[in-house]
């Protein structure tokens, strides 16, 4: 493990922009904003300098395509979608300084400024192109407008800009058969200007920059994808576009176009430091000794190791990221998380199913974090890290340390008395060791294994007690009891402070338990953070247990959303041939009334009706046994083929057909009048 470096002076610590088309899911949480602010909390807590940066990213097609979905206007869906991520991640414990947004009037002149001075210092080129235009809507489709098949894997609904089924990024005429997403139609081709930052030239920089000077400390995902890119070659990006929405292209004869949604988004993170800090926000983002760190998921790479920094250098004036550790991706039960297949677990929904289980959440998805390789999170594994780590491993050790404190000695910290055993000076000397420990893993962004190391702690606590016994020991030695309960609520007190990056609110319910301030984590595990005699406040529960009942009403959620989807995307059989009026003429169709039912003696499905048909009373034999209760059949009125020919169905004759229609799921429904009618009406 590297040991931690020479401190910067100060640290700008940025989160990716959620786009503001829907709400967070526990992806983004594990792969972004989980693992910023333990790294943010940490520096807090150790006394840095630091300034953590976010907001909503609410420019660019993901927010047009919203709002054509939800029939609203692009400002309604950001406004929307802002707030219930703002609120979320509050209610997560995510700790911003600022939580901003890119229609912000601040952001809106800073984009517009940075795009200024490269226009002018002539560090884009000009290129004319032909792009997809929908003739029927009268303007030029975006990527994400135009979907068709991938050359790569044909994927059938590849994007303009992307394959989902294979990864691949392609570019709008790579597409086969394209269509718009606008009208349906084909697009045609027509000619647009646009300003390219030309990547190609800052190829060499990049070279030296990544592929040389981040070998060693970026994370291997992460230099992996860049140095790919590097390799396959870099191509002039266009950084704007023909849009409405966004921020207007600020020179001459560029009406109707806007930033590019990536050129403006990552300037939305200088522009959110300028609302935080009007005055002094220069020194985050141009001092030397300032240390800029972008947490980000691994779809993001490109634009955050390559482009953004190509633009940084262009401009001139601004400090390059120290690191970008992205993560992998979060499965979920075994499949890939997915907004628009409601394949996830919502922030907002979560914390209102689960009330006070932030820090649960928090402690599954870090423990389980995608640092290295894409995991799973399941909600069995949610159920039994809380069960099995968080209640009877953190949960029991402070609640016994606090329990016995207040039976054995009314609540105040024992002293210690005579010389500490061997046993005492060993958990003391473990309990200083962590901090250091914990703090180079979180340094060096290996946040599970931090949080293992903090459960290791909560460990050695357990291991001291059940090895001391206090609860026996008291029977003979009241002053050896005191002195074990002393060190145990040494530890107890170390949590406070070391727990806190990872599960905030918990720390603060164990502080208050045990009337102490969070110190800093330089004074975190130090033996005398309880003065003998202190008093401490009564127990109280950090973590309780999570039932059975609980998980599998999520689980059960999932497979209705499983189901909703299959339903959804179920194929409808193709037409039959073409029959002629007179063939159709001469069925005979009426509406008949069941007057009773039974079911088939000796058979599974076969029902036998009696159906008042306005004729007559006859009987149909009908295998509809597993969908319906024959009872709840008398007196509903049906919809009756009555000139099929009799057939003879388990020694029943049967006189006609019932018509129902079938679900995709095999369901079976009665086709039914919508009012009652006189039995006998025709249908046709
Ligand atoms: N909004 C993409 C995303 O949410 C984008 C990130 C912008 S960071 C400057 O994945
Ligand atoms: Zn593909």
């Amino acid at each position: 493990m590297s040991s931690i470096q020479s401190e910067p002076q100060r640290y700008t610590v940025t989160a990716a922009l959620p786009y503001a088309n829907g709400p967070v899911h526990i992806g983004h949480l594990a792969g972004v904003y989980l693992p910023a602010d333990i790294y943010v909390r940490y520096l807090r807590s150790a006394g840095r300098d630091v300034k953590f940066i976010c907001g909503s990213d609410e420019h660019g097609v993901p927010i047009t395509i919203r709002a054509q979905k939800e029939g609203v206007t692009p400002q309604q869906v950001v406004d929307k979608y802002h707030a219930i991520i703002r609120d979320s991640f509050a209610d997560f414990g995510v700790s911003f300084d600022i939580y901003s947004r890119t229609s912000s009037q601040t952001h809106s002149e800073v984009a517009s400024g940075f795009f200024k001075k490269l226009y002018e210092d002539g560090k884009f080129i000009e290129q004319t192109s032909q792009q997809y235009y929908d003739e029927k809507a009268e303007q030029f489709l975006a990527d994400r407008y135009i979907v068709g098949t991938c050359p790569n894997c044909g994927n059938e609904n590849a994007y303009g800009d992307q394959c989902e089924k294979c990864g691949s990024s392609l570019s709008p005429t790579e597409l086969i058969s394209p269509r718009s997403m606008l009208s349906g139609n084909q697009p045609v081709l027509r000619e647009t200007k646009h300003w390219y930052l030309p990547l190609d030239q800052y190829e060499p920089w990049l070279r030296e920059w990544i592929v040389e000077g981040h070998k060693s400390d970026w994370k291997a995902n992460v230099y992996g994808q860049c140095k790919s890119w590097i390799d396959q070659g870099l191509q002039p990006r266009a950084v704007t576009r023909d849009l409405d929405w966004g921020v207007p292209v600020p020179v001459e004869g560029a009406e109707g176009k806007v930033l590019y949604v990536w050129f403006d988004a990552p300037i939305g993170y200088i522009s959110a430091t300028k609302d935080l800090l009007p005055d002094t926000w220069e020194t985050y983002w141009k001092d030397s000794g300032s240390k800029l760190v972008h947490f980000i998921g691994k779809d993001n790479i490109v634009f955050h190791c390559i482009i953004f920094p190509a633009m940084l250098k262009a401009h001139g004036d601004y400090i390059l990221p120290d690191n970008v550790p992205a993560n992998e991706f979060l499965n979920l039960e075994g499949d890939k998380i997915s907004t628009s297949r409601n394949w996830a677990v919502w922030l907002h929904e979560y914390l209102q199913e689960f009330p006070g289980k932030a820090d649960v959440l928090r402690y599954v998805l870090c423990a389980n974090a995608p640092e290295n390789k894409d995991n799973d999170f399941t909600w069995k594994d949610f159920q039994a890290r809380n069960n099995n780590e968080l209640v009877a491993n953190l949960g029991n050790f402070v609640n016994r340390a606090v329990v016995l404190t207040h039976k054995f000695f009314a609540g105040n910290v024992p002293a210690i008395s005579g010389d500490l055993q061997a046993i005492d000076l060993e958990a003391l000397a473990q309990l200083a060791e962590f901090p250091q420990r914990i703090g180079e893993l979180i340094e060096n962004y290996r946040f599970r294994d931090a949080l293992n190391e903090l459960m290791n702690l909560t460990r050695v606590g357990n291991k001291y007690l059940a090895e001391t016994e206090p609860w026996k020991l008291i029977k003979t030695d009241e002053a050896r009891t005191g002195t074990v309960l002393h060190v145990a609520l040494q530890i107890a007190a170390g949590l406070v402070t070391l727990m806190e990056p990872f599960l905030p609110a918990s720390a603060a319910t164990l502080g208050e338990m045990l009337h102490l301030e969070k110190g800093t984590w330089q004074t975190a595990g130090r033996p005398n953070a309880l003065a003998a005699g202190h008093p401490i406040g009564a127990a109280a529960l950090l973590f309780d247990k999570i039932e059975d009942a609980t998980v599998e009403a999520q689980v059960q959620k999932l497979l209705d959303t499983k189901k909703a989807n299959e339903l959804a995307n179920a194929v409808v059989e193709p037409a039959k041939e073409d029959i002629s009026f007179d063939e159709f003429g001469r069925m005979d169709l009426r509406v008949g009334t069941v007057v009773a039912a039974e079911k088939v003696a000796k058979t599974k499905k076969l029902l036998k009706l009696t159906v008042d048909t306005g004729l007559d009373q006859r009987t149909i034999v009908s295998g509809i046994a597993e969908h319906f209760i024959p009872e709840a059949l008398v007196g509903q009125q049906v919809l009756v083929l009555l000139n099929l020919a009799p057939r003879e169905i388990k020694g029943i004759q049967s006189q006609g057909m019932l018509l129902l229609a079938e679900n995709a799921d095999g369901s079976l429904l009665l086709m039914q009048p919508g009012q009652h009618v006189r039995p006998g009406s025709h249908v046709a």
